[in-house]
This record gives structure tokens, C-alpha cells and sequence, in this order.
């Protein structure tokens, strides 16, 4: 086990005093990385204590300890998972290969875009998320919330790490300008495109953590599984940390459907909306979008940058080491999807060049576990209504599926009755205003909004009525 150590200005497992220029260079960006973080993290709440878990040690039985803090206080650092002894390259052309602890030089460009196309992420997420404290449903909430946004901002700095230890200048650079893109901005927008969508309100925070962070996890699992050993140190730890985010969707849009089942038995034959909940329709038609969106971060189901990554060994997939496939993937084959003239095509393609789809199949594959853990909430309310995930043809920007319509089965539809429908496939302004209408903050200890219900237990222990946010301090 490696602990951290917290008497430096940048705690850290890496023994950063050793290497004074990396310090320099790291603790010059500090004072920048602050100043985005009043700018664009959580608005207002910089002088409130919030009962918050910080990194200890990268041990999977001990890392978290938990108290109050300050967000602008909070103990921003670089943590990385334990090495493993012996730690071969685990795919692609090199499989077998000793793991690099260097850049190979022919790698650098590419291994540097995926690390900073990652980077990216993290911070745009905190800005996508920056208003939500003033309409928090409950303390408990504010707190999750602000757990999130102080862990991602983590994720920026173990992707800036990376960038200036092992990229020189271009490096510095780049960690320079993930503190200029701003989320939804024209001018200099964030890279993908579901980190540039406005999360207005707290059903679409749930659903971003939910369906988007889970993108997260399963492009961390694929770049845990890099040969060059610091990605995926650093990748491993950060897996830790995202369980809980996906957590906070999972668990609060489920709170929000026990809360709308809980109407609807009280009222039977009202519209929830009556009684201040979210009716089932609406919320299919936020995970309708949320989904949709967030299948895209996949990229195109073809792709020539996708197999030079693998080949190159530099992303995998997901559990690579882990599972018993040919982990040079030459030979196999993978059937993808094609349109031509409007029509589906099948069509076989080099399984490399596929990596992105396999890797977009397992991240399906587990938001339909999610979707089942919603829909028993509802069969146990003796309510008939089943959640569902859209096709995976439905509403895509990016990929072959983007030129064209689908309706939610995946059957293909003339822009006429996509136009005719999408209002109810996807939220309508009207929707949102509806849900917008909701978002009033319920922040006294054990209060909760009546469009959500509580959970069944506090966070480490504490109870429901616990000052998870100290307002008044
Ligand atoms: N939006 O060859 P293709 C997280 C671009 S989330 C905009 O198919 P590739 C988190 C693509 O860049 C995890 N552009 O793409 C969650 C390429 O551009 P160029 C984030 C897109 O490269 C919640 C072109 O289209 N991590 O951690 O195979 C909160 C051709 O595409 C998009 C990563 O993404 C898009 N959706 O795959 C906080 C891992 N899709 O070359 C945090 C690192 C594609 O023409 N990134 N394009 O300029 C990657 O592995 C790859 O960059 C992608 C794209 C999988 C995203
Ligand atoms: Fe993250
Ligand atoms: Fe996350």
C-alpha cells in the first residue's frame, strides 16, 4: 500500500519533491487551476464546510477519509494504483512486450490526444454543473453533488500529471488549455460533444451520471489497460472514485421514479404532475436523450484511429488482460452497420477497426442493467410501466447512425416523422419548463423536495438528518 503524503503543497503517492522541475511545473499550474475553479466550479458555497471524502491511500479497503472541507480547501492531488511487478503490454502489436514507463516517441501524438481528449472531460463536466447548488433537493444532495465536482477536478489534475511529466512543453501547454475551453462556449467550445449540452436541472445531472459518467468508466477501463504503465496506474485509481458518480445517477433517478410510483398509488388515474412529480413519460424521454448523447462519446463504429490505439497498445478493451480473447485481434472479424441510400447494411469489418463498437457494446450492456434495477422499483409499486433504452440508432450526432433518423425501435423514418414525434421522444420546452418548475431548494437537514424521495441511508454512516452542507457556515 502506498500512502499519500499530505504535508505537501500537492499531495501525491508519486514522490513528486523528488523531481523538483515536475514540482515546479505542477505547482505553477496550481495557483491557475484555482482560479478556474472560483471562476467556473460550484457557484457560490466556496465558504461552506461540506462533509467530504479525500484520497488517503490507493488501497482498495482504505482510501477514503471523511470530514469537512471547504471545496477551495479541498486536497487536490496525484494519486496513482499500486504498480504491478513484471506488468507486460496487454494488446496490439506489442503484446507481451515489457509495459512502458516512457512515452514510446512514435506514440506520443496520439497517446497525448487521448489523454488530453480525457482531460477535457473533467473540467466541463464541473462547468456544466456549476448553478445546481442553488436547487438542491436536499443536503444530501448538495453534498454528492459537490463530491462529484471536487473529484473530477481531481481527474483534471491526474491528467495534467501525465501531460507535464511525460510531454515536455506541448504538454504544459495542453494543461494550459484545459483551463481556457469553456463548456458550450462557440469560440472555444470543450472536444465531445455531450460535454458542451447544458445540464439545467437536477434530473439532468442524475441522468449525466448515470448514462455519461459511464462512458467514463468504460473508456478509464479501456485505458487502464494501456502499456504505457502511467495512464493506467493513474486510470485505476480513477475507476475508484467513478464508482461513486455513477452511483449518485443510479441511485437519484431511482429516487425519483420510487417518488413518482408513491403519487401515483396515492392518486390513482392523476398525472404526477398534478402532485408535483415526474411522470414516467418524462423521464423516459430524458434517458431518451441523456442515452443518445451519450452514445456517441463512443466515436464511429468504423475507425482508423481506434485501431491504431490498439495496435499501437496504447487503449484496449475493456478488461482486456483480464479476459480470454486474442489479444492481438488480427484475424477477427466484426459485423457493423452501413447505410446506403437510406437503407441498413451489414456489413464485416477488421475487428480493430471496430474497437470503438465493442467498447460501445459493453457500456450498453451495463446502462441496461441500470434501466432493470429502475424498473423493479416500479414492478414492486405494482405499477405496469417499464423503462427502456432507445435503440442504439436514436438520435445520433456522431457515426454512421448521424445520417440519418430513427425512430426508439431503430427503424429508419423520413425527417417528416421525425419532426412530428421527437417531441415525444426527447424532452420538449415544455417538459423542461415542467421539471425546471420543480427545482426549489429543499436545504434544511432531513428535508428532501417533494419530486424525489429520500434514500434509504446517509453517506458513511451519518444519518438522513445530517448537516451535510454546512449553510451557515
Ligand atoms: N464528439 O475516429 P473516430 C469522462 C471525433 S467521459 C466530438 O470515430 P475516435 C467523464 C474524433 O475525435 C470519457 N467529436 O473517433 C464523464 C475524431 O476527430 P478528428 C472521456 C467526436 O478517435 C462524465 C473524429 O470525430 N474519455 O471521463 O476513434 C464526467 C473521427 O472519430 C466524438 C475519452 O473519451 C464526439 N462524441 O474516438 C466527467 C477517452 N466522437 O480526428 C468525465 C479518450 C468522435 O477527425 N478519447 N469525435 O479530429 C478517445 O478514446 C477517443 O477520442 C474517442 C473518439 C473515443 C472519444
Ligand atoms: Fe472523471
Ligand atoms: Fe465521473
Amino acid at each position: 500500500m502506498t500512502t499519500v503524503d499530505y504535508s505537501e503543497k500537492i499531495p501525491n503517492n508519486v514522490n513528486l519533491s523528488s523531481d523538483n522541475r515536475l514540482q515546479r511545473a505542477l505547482e505553477a499550474w496550481q495557483p491557475r487551476y484555482l482560479d478556474w475553479w472560483r471562476e467556473m466550479g460550484p457557484s457560490d458555497f466556496a465558504a461552506n464546510e461540506v462533509y467530504l471524502r479525500t484520497a488517503v491511500s490507493v488501497d482498495k479497503d482504505g482510501w477514503a477519509q471523511f470530514g469537512y472541507v471547504r471545496m477551495p480547501d479541498y486536497r487536490w492531488g496525484i494519486f496513482l494504483a499500486d504498480p504491478i511487478a513484471g506488468r507486460k503490454v496487454g494488446f496490439g502489436d506489442h503484446a507481451d512486450a515489457e509495459a512502458w514507463q516512457q512515452v514510446p516517441g512514435e506514440y506520443r501524438a496520439d497517446l497525448r490526444r487521448l489523454i488530453v481528449t480525457q482531460a477535457d472531460t473533467e473540467p466541463a463536466s464541473v462547468e456544466q454543473q456549476r448553478l445546481l447548488g442553488h436547487t438542491a433537493p436536499s443536503l444530501y444532495d448538495l453534498r454528492n453533488l459537490f463530491q462529484v465536482n471536487v473529484e473530477e477536478g481531481r481527474h483534471l489534475w491526474a491528467m495534467v500529471y501525465l501531460l507535464q511529466t511525460h510531454f515536455g512543453k506541448e504538454g504544459r501547454d495542453e494543461a494550459e488549455e484545459l483551463l481556457e475551453r469553456r463548456s458550450g462556449n462557440p469560440d472555444r467550445p470543450r472536444i465531445l460533444t455531450t460535454f458542451n449540452e447544458p445540464i439545467e436541472t437536477w434530473l439532468d445531472f442524475f441522468m449525466f451520471t448515470m448514462f455519461t459518467d459511464r462512458d467514463g468508466k468504460f473508456q478509464l477501463l479501456a485505458l487502464a489497460e494501456s502499456g504505457f504503465d502511467p495512464l493506467a496506474r493513474t486510470c485505476r485509481f480513477m475507476l475508484t472514485e467513478e464508482a461513486h458518480h455513477m452511483f449518485v445517477g443510479q441511485t437519484g433517478v431511482g429516487r425519483v421514479i420510487q417518488r413518482t410510483c408513491e403519487l401515483m398509488k396515492q392518486h390513482p388515474g392523476d398525472s404526477p404532475r398534478r402532485h408535483g412529480g415526474i411522470d414516467f413519460e418524462t423521464l423516459q424521454k430524458y434517458i431518451n436523450f441523456w442515452v443518445s448523447s451519450s452514445t456517441d462519446l463512443f466515436g464511429g463504429e468504423v475507425s482508423s484511429n481506434a485501431a491504431t490505439f490498439f495496435a499501437e497498445g496504447i487503449k484496449g478493451r475493456a478488461y482486456e488482460a483480464a479476459s480470454p480473447v486474442d489479444h492481438r485481434a488480427l484475424d477477427g472479424a466484426y459485423t457493423v452497420e452501413k447505410l446506403v441510400d437510406g437503407a441498413i447494411v451489414r456489413e464485416q469489418v477488421p475487428l480493430r477497426n471496430a474497437m470503438n463498437e465493442v467498447l460501445r457494446d459493453a457500456y450498453l450492456d451495463d446502462n441496461q442493467k441500470g434501466v432493470d434495477y429502475w424498473n423493479k422499483i416500479v414492478e414492486k409499486a405494482g405499477l405496469d410501466f417499464r423503462f427502456r433504452l432507445p435503440h442504439r440508432r436514436f438520435n445520433r450526432s456522431i457515426g454512421i447512425y448521424s445520417g440519418a433518423r430513427f425512430d426508439l425501435d431503430g427503424n429508419p423514418i423520413h425527417e417528416a416523422d421525425w419532426d412530428a414525434n421527437k417531441d415525444r421522444w426527447l424532452p420538449s420546452a415544455e417538459d423542461r419548463a415542467y421539471v425546471k418548475s420543480l427545482m426549489r431548494p429543499a436545504l434544511a437537514p432531513g428535508q428532501f423536495a417533494g419530486w424525489i424521495a429520500p434514500p434509504p441511508k446517509g453517506i458513511n454512516g451519518q444519518p438522513l438528518d445530517f448537516e451535510y452542507v454546512r449553510l451557515g457556515s
